[in-house]
């Protein structure tokens, strides 16, 4: 601003836009859109049913990734999303669409609990605060939500759907024939009527209660089953991979972890592996996540083939059946099975020393080796840099191709959960095959024809030969020849052999695992799941949900002695005696009968797995959502074959934990007949990240951002020179900026513009604080090209706007459209902005036509001052709803003028330019040619003169 005395500029122009009167508008007009419900989305039908003729116009449903409401409450980055969704729902309500958009809280957490053990505070007490907080900072920057249908997840009238949804995944189970989930008493029946054979070759009616829950267990969609864990006595509580050090000991406390076996509730995600990974074509989502999503399923095609030994045989998995005859050895992970049946008492006459770990017996060297994997992460043991380790287990088992008798070794290098934890090793053509050949001195043969100069004697190579583009040798036996075919027909010849003779089959595997579902929490969701006095696992009738959480003494797990490994979790909710032991009458005609709760509570996942759909129907107390109000917002339609919702924001570091989990619930729900769109998210779009400098000391601490200062470059704290360097914001990083600070500066509108000007919406950003002014300068001039700062008196004319001002407004209202429908917001305000300038520049006061658009191109961006110029207008009505401009193709063709651009004095270019351009724009525009780069050859500019739109001048250094 030029005036240095801004309470004088007050006193000269009481009516000008400041950063005092733009919180007092927005202030306003925020209570007036909560007054008014202008954002209420009216449903088809139910207590949220309204006006028909918004109903009736094509639906679109925006939506957020929620938040996590953090005692630490918002900076300026967490926004970057939501102004962004809230700016292209304020576009569609003015393109004629009944828009839903709302926010709500994912608010199980574990800071919460955290805090609690802690402080023996109740978690909802934090969290609830942590809520109200952020909902306040959220209302100031004036988002369009539909607040009648907002909810956080530990609503009890929330989980209770979650619970409910819980029960139906429980009971049903998955029919690989139809290819869908099904109700479990349907495979009951059938078990029954004998029209399915039951495993195990009995009959129904012959097997207990117990056996009978046992069988069903393997087949429903929840189970519980014995998994693996990494159990942390010292912690009492199970840890994730992640928190587990390279030497088996917990992150936090640095106490022992072991793998331990427990009891935990699964979710049979892989049923839906081959529907996960095919219905990612229909979505509109970014490459890369695809990508993550296709990999994290990981879908290989190969062959099951059993090699046979003592009468019994050894399955492996493999992916190259082409390269069965380069088999030199195999490996079994060594908590495979079938170790301990098939090592020998004694390692067999010459055994290799390398072999044995220096072990007298197979026996000591199996038990020595499956105790040092035992402590390993299966990260870890997958690390390809890594030295091959492992052992001999004494055994032998036969090729099937070539009748070749091949050792057997346990190695870490092969993962029990993956394939059928065995493998066969083909050293020549593997990576990590050759590594542990080379290591235990193992035969390595060629049998794919190296595409280089190696040769086919593998005994002289220096690492293994990888390809799928090649010929396969060295491979012919009794009955089967591969010799002189490609890899792809060397499979299908040698899978068809073997399924001949019936020692392996062409099969698909996945790396995607079943979902753990326990947690040793408290503040989760309580399973609805109770144990009769048989240990046999009940689900809660729909009546007694929501089950609540109980009240509890103490909020932290036991913590036992830290090298006890033969202790195990005892979670916060099992010490409630009351809650715990129950007598109900479920409904199943058993009558009274006492029960044993579930005392694991579910992951934080749960939550955010269905709530798209709690959104649409929120207060339902019949139902998750009633399927005319699902249909209606989320049902399939032309361009979505699979329904869901139409933008779905968020980090991309959700691409296959939330996603995956969200759309196999919606799956599931779908099969079920509970919804008709089997994908929640249509279209997904990652925002970036707003980052941030931070400051660090000469020690590396960082320093608080606002107490720098800048000289020459460099930068200072306390007189200290301090080092920059961008980084994320936050607190701990002394460099978090509230929405608050910069709303009381500037005013909320300044903020939206700012966030969606940084850049492209997708692209990281640097957060500057000193560059908002810029977009409070724009909204300044904005005003003043329609009010009097003197007077506060409407300013614009009824007049017809010029031929030039007409062509600047279309062109402005045709790539705006097209910046807000494709989420460019950053160069839909540079456009805003142009056009802006070019009435500023004029100096004639603005015709209303021209100036109405205007105002109603900036109000998705800036909705405040939008209701406020609209008011001023003379209009009575909200600025929400009205029609968006339409461009007039007249003025939109390309009207454009030379500019000859000089260097030196000579004429060097002509450039077709808009006759609207900027100085600025233009001379951007000329350095940027070619032409005018190769006249400067590198050298440096002294001075550029503009007269826009017609000539440039550089002089050259
Ligand atoms: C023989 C072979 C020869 C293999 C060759 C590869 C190359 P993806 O693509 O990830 O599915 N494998 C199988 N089960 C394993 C386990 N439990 N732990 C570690 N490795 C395992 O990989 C499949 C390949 O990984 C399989 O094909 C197997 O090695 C190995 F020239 O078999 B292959």
């Amino acid at each position: 601003m030029s005036e240095t005395n801004p309470a004088a500029a007050e006193v000269a122009a009481p009516h000008r836009y400041t950063a005092a009167f733009a919180a007092e508008i927005e202030a306003r007009w925020q209570d007036f859109w909560d007054a008014d419900g202008t954002y209420a989305a009216p449903n088809p039908k139910g207590d949220l049913a309204g006006d028909p003729e918004l109903v009736a116009k094509p639906k679109k449903y925006v939506m957020d990734m929620f938040p996590y409401p953090s005692g630490a409450g918002l900076h300026v980055g967490h926004p970057l999303g939501y102004i962004a969704t809230d700016v292209f729902a304020r576009f569609q309500r003015m393109t004629g669409h009944n828009v839903l958009h709302t926010l709500g809280f994912d608010a199980f957490g574990l800071p919460a609990e955290q805090h609690a053990v802690q402080t023996g505070e109740h978690p909802r007490v934090t969290t609830e605060a942590a809520i109200n907080n952020m909902k306040s900072q959220l209302r100031r920057l004036g988002l369009g939500h539909d607040k009648r249908r907002s909810f956080a997840t530990i609503d009890p009238d929330y989980y209770k759907w979650t619970q409910w949804i819980f029960v139906q995944i429980f009971n049903s189970w998955y029919d690989d024939e139809a290819k869908k989930a099904r109700p479990i008493s349907e495979l009951v029946a059938r078990f029954e009527s004998g029209e399915r054979a039951v495993p195990g070759g009995r009959s129904w009616d012959a097997l207990s209660a117990a056996e009978r829950a046992d069988v069903l267990g393997e087949y429903r969609l929840a189970y519980a089953s014995d998994a693996p864990v990494n159990w942390c006595p010292g912690l009492g509580t199970v840890l994730a991979n992640e928190e587990v050090t390279a030497d088996g000991r917990s992150e936090r406390g640095n106490f022992p972890v072991f793998k331990a076996k427990l009891r935990q509730w699964n979710m049979r995600i892989t049923a839906y592996a081959d529907r996960l990974l095919d219905d990612l074509n229909e979505l509109d989502w970014p490459e890369a996540i695809k990508l993550q999503q296709r990999n994290w399923i990981g879908r290989s095609e190969g062959a099951r083939v059993d090699f046979p030994i003592d009468g019994e045989a050894i399955t492996v998995f493999t992916t190259r059946q082409d390269t069965l005859f380069g088999a030199t050895y195999m490996v079994l992970a060594p908590e495979h099975p079938l170790v301990e049946k098939f090592t020998p008492a004694a390692w067999p006459e010459g055994t290799h020393d390398v072999w044995t770990g220096g072990h007298a017996t197979p026996g000591e060297a199996v038990a020595a080796y499956r105790a040092q994997a035992a402590s390993k992460s299966d990260v870890e043991r997958q690390a390809e840099a890594k030295d091959k380790t492992g052992v001999f287990t004494g055994a032998f088992a036969t090729n099937p191709v070539n009748g070749e008798q091949i050792p057997v070794f346990i190695a870490d290098y092969v993962l029990m959960g993956y394939g059928t934890g065995a493998i066969m090793a083909v050293p020549a053509h593997d990576t990590r095959d050759f590594a542990f050949a080379r290591a235990f001195e193992l035969p390595v043969r060629c049998v794919v024809e190296p595409s280089d100069d190696r040769g086919t004697d593998a005994s002289t190579w220096d690492d293994a030969f990888v390809s799928y583009d090649a010929k396969i040798v060295n491979s012919h036996g009794e009955d089967v020849s591969l010799d002189g075919l490609g890899v792809t027909d060397a499979k299908a010849r040698i899978t068809e052999w073997l399924a001949r003779k019936g020692i392996g089959e062409g099969t698909v595997n996945f790396r995607l695992r079943d979902w753990l579902f326990s947690r040793q929490r408290y503040w989760g969701e309580p399973f609805p799941i109770v144990y009769d006095e048989d240990g046999i696992a009940h689900s809660l009738p729909e009546s007694m949900l929501p089950l609540e959480l109980p009240e509890v003494e103490d909020y932290s797990p036991r913590t036992f002695d830290p090298d006890d490994a033969d202790t195990s979790p005892e979670t916060p909710l099992s010490r409630n005696q009351d809650w715990v032991d129950v007598t109900l009458d479920l409904g199943d005609g058993r009558g009274p009968r006492p029960y044993r709760r579930e005392t694991n509570t579910m992951p934080n996942w749960a939550g955010s797995c269905w709530y798209e759909l709690r959104y649409l129907d929120p207060h339902n107390s019949e139902k998750l959502v009633d399927p005319e109000i699902e249909q209606y917002w989320m049902g399939p339609r032309a361009g979505q074959p699979h329904g869901g919702v139409d933008l779905y924001v968020g980090g991309a570091e959700h691409a296959v934990l939330h996603l995956l989990y969200a759309r196999f619930w919606s799956k599931v729900l779908y099969d079920l007949g509970h919804i008709s769109s089997p994908e929640p998210f249509h279209k997904l779009y990652n925002q970036g990240m707003i980052q941030a400098f931070v400051y660090r000391d000469s020690r590396g601490f960082p320093v608080p951002a606002t107490e720098i200062e800048e000289r020459d470059g460099a930068f200072f704290h306390n007189g200290e020179q301090v080092k920059r360097e961008l980084g994320k914001m936050g607190k701990s990083l002394k460099n978090a900026v509230t929405p608050e600070a910069i709303c009381e500066e500037y005013g909320a509108d300044t903020l939206r513009l700012y966030e969606m000007a940084m850049g492209p919406l997708d692209v990281s950003r640097p957060w500057d604080t000193r560059a908002v002014v810029g977009q409070y300068r724009l909204l300044q001039r904005l005003w003043r090209n329609v009010v009097d700062e003197a007077t506060g008196e409407v300013t614009v004319v009824d007049t017809e706007p010029d031929e030039t001002t007409l062509r600047a407004l279309h062109k402005a209202i045709d790539g705006v459209r097209q910046d807000l429908e494709g989420l460019r917001f950053n160069t839909a305000i540079a456009k805003v902005t142009e056009l802006n300038n070019h009435l500023t520049k004029t100096g004639a006061a603005v015709a209303r036509p021209v100036a109405e658009s205007l105002v109603l191109l900036i109000a998705p961006l800036a909705p405040h001052i939008a209701e406020e110029l609209w008011r001023k207008l003379g209009h009575t009505d909200s600025v929400v709803h009205q029609d968006f401009p339409v461009a007039d193709p007249r003025y939109v063709v390309d009207e454009t003028v030379t500019c000859v651009v000089q260097v030196k004095g000579k004429v060097k270019a002509r450039l077709e330019v808009s006759p609207a351009i900027s100085d600025d724009e233009l001379e951007k525009v000329a350095l940027a040619d070619e032409k005018v780069v190769a006249a400067l050859d590198g050298a440096g500019i002294r001075k550029v003169i503009v007269r826009a739109p017609k000539l440039v001048n550089i002089v050259p250094a």
